[in-house]
């Protein structure tokens, strides 16, 4: 498989138009600290520079059916939204909308799977990973893949703007246009992934050798910190976060734990590794701790009450995700004709 180029400097993607940039989440949960840092956070710093599409991806929330049930899934996609919007994300400068919206993501997938050898996806760590231990596993888990690929190309997407764990499928995305554009001529623009230089996998709070995610969440309370909890539940979860049996504040040789709650610390305050390795000298990891503590509780304190503004008026937040799809729409049709006419089925 080709290798996409990884741009870490966030834009630069090259003098001939305004990069475009693509890129969503899934529905299945509160966000947590760790999506919020590897993707979020990079969305909302950059949004004025680019031409942006955020997306949110209820089809691919469909693949967990024990996460979702339909007025759960409806009620998520609306918070998921509120969230980008709270966290920053500008709806008058932003494309954004729900995937479902916009018919043509699941019929551009199904093109793209006519295309896209079955060991691709099968050699894929998310779906290994979430097909482990399924007694039945969905074959729109294996074909997960597939419909991101669809996301990202119907928008003639450069920058697709991730955490560390979202790479091998943007790879994937390449790969998959790469193979169409040989068989059917030049029709897809070729996204690069963007992974942030600091914060491109944060890691369980209770657990940090394994990614935090919503899924684990779920069912541990000190994996992560969400950003709706409460004053209460961040402290405690920060506070019980393991770490190791010294005290001494330093990056190089920190153990997993510690180096864990330095960079949630560092992408937060923005401070450099010595000014922080200064900010603990003698003082151990309990203050570490009370810190972050109250520089977690001060990142999320503004996004939750704009939070609560967004869901205090639904018709408004729907109103703003039908304005987005359509918008949505308007390209995503012109690219899927592209293709249509690409297959001949135009
Ligand atoms: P799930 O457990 O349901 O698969 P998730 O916790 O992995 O979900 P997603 O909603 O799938 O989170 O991810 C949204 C975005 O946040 C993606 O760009 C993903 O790469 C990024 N992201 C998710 N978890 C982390 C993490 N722990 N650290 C940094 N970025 C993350
Ligand atoms: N698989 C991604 C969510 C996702 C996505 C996309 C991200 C679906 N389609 C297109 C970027 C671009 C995840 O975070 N789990």
């Amino acid at each position: 498989m080709s290798k996409a180029t990884t741009t870490s400097a966030f834009y630069d993607a090259g003098p001939v138009r305004t990069p475009r940039v693509f890129s969503g989440i899934q529905p299945t949960g509160v966000l947590h600290i760790g999506s919020y840092v590897g993707a979020l956070q990079q969305w909302v710093a950059r949004q004025h520079e680019h031409e942006n599409i955020f997306c949110v991806v209820d089809l691919h929330a469909l693949t967990i059916p024990e996460v979702v049930d339909p007025r759960g899934l409806r009620a998520a996609s609306r918070s998921v939204a509120a969230l980008f919007f709270a966290a920053g994300i500008d709806p008058a400068a932003n494309i954004v909308f729900v995937q479902s919206q916009v018919h043509e993501h699941a019929e551009l997938a199904w093109i793209l799977n006519c295309t896209t050898p079955l060991g691709w996806l099968q050699r894929m760590t998310q779906f290994k990973s979430k097909a482990a231990g399924l007694e039945s596993v969905g074959t729109g888990l294996l074909d997960y893949p597939v419909l991101q690929a669809a996301d990202i190309l119907l928008y003639d997407t450069d920058l697709v703007p991730v955490g560390d764990d979202q790479r091998q499928h943007v790879e994937l995305t390449r790969d998959i246009a790469i193979r169409f554009n040989n068989l059917f001529g030049d029709v897809f623009t070729l996204p690069r992934v963007v992974i942030p230089d600091l914060g491109a996998r944060i890691m369980g709070l209770d657990e940090p050798t394994v990614k935090m995610s919503k899924s684990l969440a779920e069912s541990r309370s000190g994996h992560a910190i969400n950003l709706l909890d409460s004053e209460v539940t961040v402290r405690k979860t920060i506070m019980a976060a393991v770490t190791d049996s010294g005290r001494e504040v330093r990056f190089e040789y920190a153990s997993p734990g510690v180096l864990n709650l330095l960079t949630i610390y560092q992408v937060l305050t923005d401070l450099s590794k010595d000014e922080i390795e200064r900010e603990f000298e003698g003082v151990g990891y309990g203050q570490l701790k009370k810190a972050l503590v109250e520089v977690v509780l001060g990142t999320l304190s503004p996004i939750q009450e704009r939070f609560r503004c967004y869901m205090s008026d639904l018709d408004e937040l729907d109103a703003i995700l039908a304005r987005g799809a359509e918008r949505a729409r308007s390209i995503a049709a012109g690219t899927l004709h592209r293709v249509k006419g690409a297959v001949g089925i135009d």
